[in-house]
């Protein structure tokens, strides 16, 4: 299974560009995004900022687990104290509402909430909801994941996301959080990234829970895409009056030629990176070439599983990052050509905002019924400084203008796009990467867990102000 943007590696990406200019950010006149129902928020979640892993009853995820192996994460880094938000969250509110940002989307961490035997943790069910009422009280619009990557231990040491079992637990825990927090919740997102959690948990290897095999992704998928159906009319039944959706994280592939095998190439990565995802929720099928990329992977599928992952949607949560050109393997595959001479990030990742543009306007054309779409994540890393009291993030402010004016394009040409959410509301804990990458618009300092706004983060908290004072 080859993609290789996750692998871990100690050395620098060799073309990193920090050009970019500081561009004020503000968007033109005639943007989409000066509507005053286009919703700007900020994104988190559970493990990556978090800490406090041994506190108040909450049990071991795969995280930990996956974290403590020596060489899995850079630098040995782990999220057991993060950006201490279990500790630190009244303040870390106090400065979202600061920065005017309208939404936040932040994820439960299952191992805080639920026993082993499925019963409710009363101190981490707590946590959530203090936070929620406190977020309310400020009047921020909120989003729930329920799924970002932290499985409890306990259920993968039973086979993870490869047991069936675990997605039926999975609607127990979305029947215990939507009764528990209904009202406190205007979106519930089943799952963050499925394609992370199978591929590079079950594909590659590179995530938690570390497995390899591409039966074990296509069958683990199935498994979180049947969970997600599974807790659609759970969320219905509990908490009818809120939103409920998925999220996906989508790529753009890119052919290295005009030639039809390398066409072909760009086609197969995108089947493998959103059609993989998106047929199953929207059109009730896998898509065939999907097995035809890799063969022998076909998942075990039951009658009406396809009928329960395709329930209808309020929205679907699209997370954006970069664009991968790809070639022929001369196989039946594709293999990565990394482009010269093009920006990107701290991540070696492409900046293409165009790339998010067209794979909207794609997805319009191909799903007659997709559903109302919020960019649920999109940002980048950088090698952020506190210097004299001040981050000047500038290619960060550049890669957001222009990731924005991608998503006005595709608005502009009729996709319904309702909202984003910065990722990330801070610097923390980048999986793999640990801490050494910075995605926040606010900067954390791990030593003393000071937080320092950056300049990406005061422009967005400008532009809101300017369009609050807008008649
Ligand atoms: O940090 C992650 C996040 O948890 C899921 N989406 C991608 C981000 C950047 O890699």
């Amino acid at each position: 299974m080859a993609n290789d943007a996750f692998a871990v590696s100690d050395a620098r990406p060799s073309a990193v560009s920090n050009g970019a200019l500081a561009d004020p950010f503000s968007p033109p006149a005639d943007s989409s995004l000066w509507r005053k129902n286009f919703l700007l928020g900020a994104a988190t979640a559970s493990y990556q900022i978090e800490g406090a892993v041994n506190e108040d009853g909450r049990l071991p995820s795969i995280w930990d687990t996956f974290s403590a192996k020596p060489g899995k994460v850079l630098a040995g880094d782990t999220g057991a104290v993060a950006c201490d938000h279990y500790h630190r969250w009244e303040a870390d509110i106090e400065l979202l509402a600061s920065l005017g940002l309208e939404g936040y989307r932040l994820s439960i961490a299952w191992p805080r909430v639920m026993d082993a035997a499925g019963l409710p943790n009363r101190k981490g069910l707590d946590f959530y909801k203090r936070l929620l009422n406190r977020l309310k009280e400020k009047g921020i619009t909120t989003s729930v994941t329920l799924y970002h990557w932290d499985l409890p231990q306990h259920l993968e040491d039973r086979g993870g996301w490869l047991n069936r079992d675990t997605a039926y637990r999975f609607a127990d825990y979305a029947d215990l959080m939507s009764r528990e927090l209904a009202g406190t919740v205007d979106a519930w997102a089943t799952l963050n990234e499925p394609w992370c959690s199978a591929y590079l948990g079950y594909g590659n290897g590179h995530h938690a829970p570390g497995l390899a095999d591409g039966r074990f992704a296509t069958q683990a998928m199935h498994h979180l895409l049947l969970a997600h159906g599974l807790a659609i009319p759970v969320l219905r039944a509990n908490d009818p009056a809120s939103q409920k959706g998925i999220v996906a994280n989508i790529g753009r592939g890119t052919a290295n030629s005009d030639s039809a095998a390398d066409q072909r190439a760009a086609h197969l990565f995108e089947v493998q990176h959103n059609a993989w995802i998106l047929d199953p929720l929207l059109k009730g099928a896998y898509p065939q070439d999907l097995f035809e990329l890799w063969p022998g992977t076909e998942p075990l599928v039951l009658d009406g599983d396809m009928q329960t992952i395709s329930a209808p949607l309020d929205f679907l949560g699209i997370n954006y990052y970069f664009r991968t050109n790809v070639a022929s393997d001369g196989a039946h595959g594709f293999r990565d050509v990394p482009l010269e001479g093009v920006e990107r990030t701290q991540m070696g990742w492409e900046v293409h905002p165009d790339g998010l543009r067209d794979l909207l306007i794609g997805f319009n054309r191909t799903y007659r019924n997709l559903p109302p779409i919020y960019i649920t994540e999109n940002g980048m890393a950088s090698d952020d400084k506190v210097i004299d009291g001040h981050v000047d993030d500038a290619q960060r402010i550049s890669f957001l203008k222009r990731h924005l004016a991608a998503v006005d394009q595709a608005i502009k040409a009729g996709v319904d796009i309702r909202g984003y959410f910065l990722w990330s509301l801070m610097d923390n804990f980048e999986w793999a990467f640990g801490y050494e990458r910075r995605f926040g618009v606010v900067h954390v300092d791990y030593s003393t867990q000071k937080r320092t706004v950056k300049r990406s983060a005061e422009l967005v908290a400008k532009f809101l102000k300017e369009r609050k004072a807008q008649a």
